[in-house]
């Protein structure tokens, strides 16, 4: 039997990888991101059969409430959901940050991410399925000018932990992927440079949205009586030593 996954933020880097790899595994996807002519490249690509995509903003629940109401019957029977839309904004220190970009990434990142997952839980319940949410190393190592983003990744990882606690005994299987340094849009989106982006990366052999992707598959493929609680991975070229000490 086919199965089916519901893929927030799959108009770029992880989550774009993730349907790929998906549908390469014979699952549909449903594709979900702002950016209707990228979902569109991507049915073209992969098949009105494999992929039904939804256009939408995760932060306007009307909007995702049209989304879930309108799927069609050969996807509406939701075995997987990756919680994987999200963003960074800015760099700044707090003290300077701007709130407007605090305001963005707590309700795409927190907000939404437990709003759509509510509301997809008793599917996911009725069908025995799987719950997969990309936190961050950011939600566990702080680095300066994290503050909210490592904040709502903190959350993210914690909830999807929680989460699991919960539904205990119903079969859902519920998993923590926390990633360090992907190439991505991630860092043009967080920057709003190019430039800065391409410096962040240069020479750092970082992850790619598909050796993520292949970890999502592979945790969403394991044997249903197993349940990967979190996975923690990083760039061999990262680590997550940073104590600092300032002095007179
Ligand atoms: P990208 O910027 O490449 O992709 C982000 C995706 O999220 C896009 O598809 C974007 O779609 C979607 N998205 C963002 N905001 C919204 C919104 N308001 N409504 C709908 N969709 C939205 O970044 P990544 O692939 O790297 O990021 C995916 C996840 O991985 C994020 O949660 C990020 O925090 C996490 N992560 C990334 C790491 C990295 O180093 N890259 C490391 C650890 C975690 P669209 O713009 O079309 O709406
Ligand atoms: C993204 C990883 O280290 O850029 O979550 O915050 S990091």
């Amino acid at each position: 039997m086919t199965r089916t996954a519901f893929v927030t933020g799959a108009t770029a880097g992880i989550g774009e990888a993730t349907v790929r790899a998906l549908v390469a595994k014979g699952w549909r996807c449903v594709a979900t991101g702002r950016r209707k002519e990228r979902l569109d490249a991507l049915v073209a690509e992969l098949g009105a059969d494999n992929i039904h995509p939804c256009v939408f903003d995760v932060r306007e629940e009307a909007a995702m409430d049209a989304a879930i109401a309108g799927l069609p019957e050969d996807f509406a029977g939701i075995d997987l959901l990756v919680n994987n839309a999200g963003l960074a904004q800015g760099l700044s220190p707090a003290q300077e940050a701007d709130l407007d970009d605090w305001q963005t990434m707590i309700d795409t990142n927190v907000t939404a991410m437990v709003k759509l997952t509510r509301k997809l839980l008793p599917v996911l319940i009725e069908r025995k399925g799987a719950i997969i949410a990309i936190g961050s190393v950011a939600g566990s190592y702080v680095y300066p000018g994290g503050n909210v983003y490592a904040g709502s990744k903190a959350f993210a990882n914690h909830f999807t932990l929680a989460l699991r606690a919960d539904l205990h005994g119903t079969g859902v299987r519920v998993t923590s992927i926390e990633p360090g340094m992907v190439e991505t849009e991630f860092t043009l989106v967080r920057t709003g440079s190019q430039q800065a982006s391409d410096d962040l990366y240069r020479g750092s052999d970082p992850m790619t949205g598909e050796d993520i992707a292949n970890t999502i598959l592979w945790v969403a493929e394991l044997p249903s009586h197993l349940n990967i609680n979190r996975i923690e991975l990083m760039p061999v070229s990262q680590d997550f030593a940073g104590f600092r000490v300032a002095r007179d």
